[in-house]
């Protein structure tokens, strides 16, 4: 069941766990690496320090390799990448921009580099650049998004660059794990399915509602900030659309007005269980997700048909 990403990586299966800020920590991501994938914590805006204590957390709880994702957006990218070369992180996952600036950096410290991309274009600029693989996520996926479906994308990258690619956006079981090496991807990442872990400490309501969800209970906002992101429905998206589409239609639009709506809202749907109020990141594919398992069953699950798989290669 190894793909070149496994032993790049030393891990046992070609499965990533999506790091998803606010919610990714060293629970979460020492039970994925524990069960045989990658464990991801997630940066997301948070201070250097709060990204070291769960580092060692991590390092406690699991003695496999884990990685660390550094959300390039965030106010405290310079000291995140430093602390992960100095606490000696193996593997860093970026998103949500180019973390040229830190090859170097990266590179010094012997860290794997393996950037979210979400076009042709980066994936072919961070081959050059010379990262370890990259993420080709689609727009099925929770949070920060880019325009591309996976289906569309992953092929398209598989084509453009010979590094490992990743497949993420819209898989949750093993027939979207199946789909995706079919599409030339050495691995998956995972977000949602993950979300309703036992060892996901998002609060209980986040995960009621993934589990409640259908189809098409996701939309998209912050199209005209440039920041896209993929939530569930609730009273806060009503509201924010609402607003989004009364600012679209100006010749100035005021997006402070949507900033000062967007900031804190994760962490009141995370961490306070606001599920009305908070915003709720989530796959399209939250409908597929019906029960509450360990990491371990999940990746199980997920991985069922990759010996199958692998012996078609
Ligand atoms: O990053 C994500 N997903 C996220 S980050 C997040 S937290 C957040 N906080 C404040 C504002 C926005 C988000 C929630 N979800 N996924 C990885 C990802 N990266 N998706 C898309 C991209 C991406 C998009 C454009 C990466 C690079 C890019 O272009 C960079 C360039 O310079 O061309």
């Amino acid at each position: 069941m190894k793909s070149k990403i496994c032993d790049i990586l030393g891990i046992k299966y070609p499965v990533f766990q999506g790091a998803m800020a606010w919610i990714a920590d060293a629970s979460l991501a020492s039970a994925v690496s524990n069960a045989g994938g990658l464990g991801i914590i997630a940066a997301g805006n948070a201070p250097a320090d709060h990204v070291r204590a769960e580092i060692r957390k991590a390092k406690e709880l699991t003695d496999k390799p884990f990685g660390v994702n550094i959300m390039l957006l965030s106010p405290f990218v310079d000291e995140v990448v430093d602390m992960v070369c100095e606490e000696g992180v193996k593997v860093v996952t970026t998103g949500a921009g180019n973390p040229g600036k830190y090859m170097a950096k990266f590179a010094e410290n012997g860290v794997n580099i393996i950037p979210v991309v979400a076009s042709v274009a980066l994936a072919k600029r961070m081959e050059k650049m010379g990262v370890n693989a990259v993420i080709a996520e689609g727009m099925e996926s929770g949070g920060h998004i880019g325009k591309l479906t996976t289906m569309a994308l992953v092929p398209q990258v598989v084509d453009a660059v010979s590094i490992p690619v990743i497949a993420a956006g819209g898989i949750a079981d093993s027939r979207g794990v199946d789909a995706a090496f079919m599409l030339g991807a050495q691995g998956v990442q995972v977000g949602t399915r993950f979300l309703v872990a036992y060892e996901c400490t998002v609060h209980q309501n986040y995960k009621n509602k993934i589990l409640k969800a259908k189809d098409i209970d996701t939309v998209i906002t912050g199209n005209i900030t440039g920041h896209p992101i993929r939530v569930l429905k609730n009273k806060l998206t009503k509201a924010y659309l609402a607003i989004e589409k009364e600012e679209a239609s100006k010749d100035e639009p005021d997006l402070e007005r949507l900033e000062a709506l967007g900031t804190g809202a994760l962490r009141k749907a995370v961490v306070d269980g606001d599920i009305d109020n908070g915003s709720v990141m989530s796959g399209q594919i939250a409908g597929l997700v019906k029960k509450e398992e360990s990491c371990e069953d999940i990746l199980k699950d997920l991985t069922a048909d990759l010996d199958r798989i692998f012996t078609l290669f």
